[in-house]
């Protein structure tokens, strides 16, 4: 004896289906808590492997942490575009909070990559749709091995949050370094001290399904490791970025030059 599902049901399976994929919080979707600043300015985007589909937030004052949420499916990929202004010190300072599974993480951790475009000034810092058509290209370029930096690849850590000449910043555990990418007329060995030009402007980024074993998951040669995911997404779909908790916290009270 066969059965077959009724056209009716099949059709009503599907559309829960849908609906489930597509509710913002879905269930399998992982919420994340970013805190982070950049020494001198930042865009935050999220996307996919070949490109940013939208924009978070932006800020150009390295004394301040911004906090950002947001859900995000196992495919998606964190963007954060920075600039410098090339005098004293640069750096990115993050951490990365998955409120899902209790998994965190920080700006150094090694399943960052970094590349330079080279562009100069002008990075893109809106979510408008030239700005995220110029990101998209960017990336797009950095995948096939292209930019100063020819593709993707490491960054360099400096001194951990607390260090000179930031002193420490709030909502950042101690354990955060700030770290930057050694290229251009930048130290090598620590492309965060002095001031440089690393071939900016630049773009960090993390993939959702990277864990330590394998960080970069879309690589051809990858080799899946679904146990252990750095940020435990699980999630279907990208539910986008929610809102932008004005945690904005205070400047140390000497505001120094970096
Ligand atoms: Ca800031
Ligand atoms: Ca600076």
């Amino acid at each position: 004896m066969t059965r077959t599902l009724s056209p009716r049901l099949a059709l009503s399976a599907a559309a829960l289906l849908l609906a489930g994929a597509l509710t913002p919080g879905f269930a399998q979707a992982d919420a994340i808590r970013v805190s982070m600043t950049v020494d001198n300015s930042y865009a935050l985007f999220l996307g996919d492997l070949n490109g940013a589909t939208s924009f978070v937030g932006s800020d150009g004052n390295w004394p301040t942490v911004e906090t950002y949420n947001f859900n995000l499916s196992k495919s998606a990929y964190i963007y954060v575009v920075t600039a410098s202004d090339r005098s004293v010190a640069q750096g990115f300072l993050g951490q990365f909070d998955n409120l899902s599974t209790g998994y965190t993480f920080y700006s150094q951790d090694p399943q960052w990559q970094v590349m330079a475009t080279g562009l100069g000034l002008n990075a893109p810092y809106s979510g408008s749709s030239a700005d995220l058509a110029l990101l998209s290209q960017e990336i797009q370029d950095a995948n096939a091995g292209g930019n100063p930096s020819q593709g993707w690849t490491g960054f360099t850590a400096g001194g951990n949050n607390g260090s000179s000449p930031w002193g420490s910043m709030a909502n950042i555990d101690a354990a955060a370094k700030w770290v930057w990418y050694g290229g251009g007329n930048c130290d090598r060995s620590n492309p965060t001290q002095g001031g440089c030009d690393a071939g900016e402007w630049l773009v960090f980024r993390i993939a959702v399904a990277a864990t330590p074993d394998n960080p970069n998951p879309d690589t051809p040669n990858r080799v899946p490791e679904p146990s252990s995911l750095a940020l435990g997404g699980l999630g279907l779909l990208m539910a986008a970025m929610a809102r932008r908790s004005k945690a904005q916290d205070q400047a140390p009270a000497s505001r120094l030059k970096a």
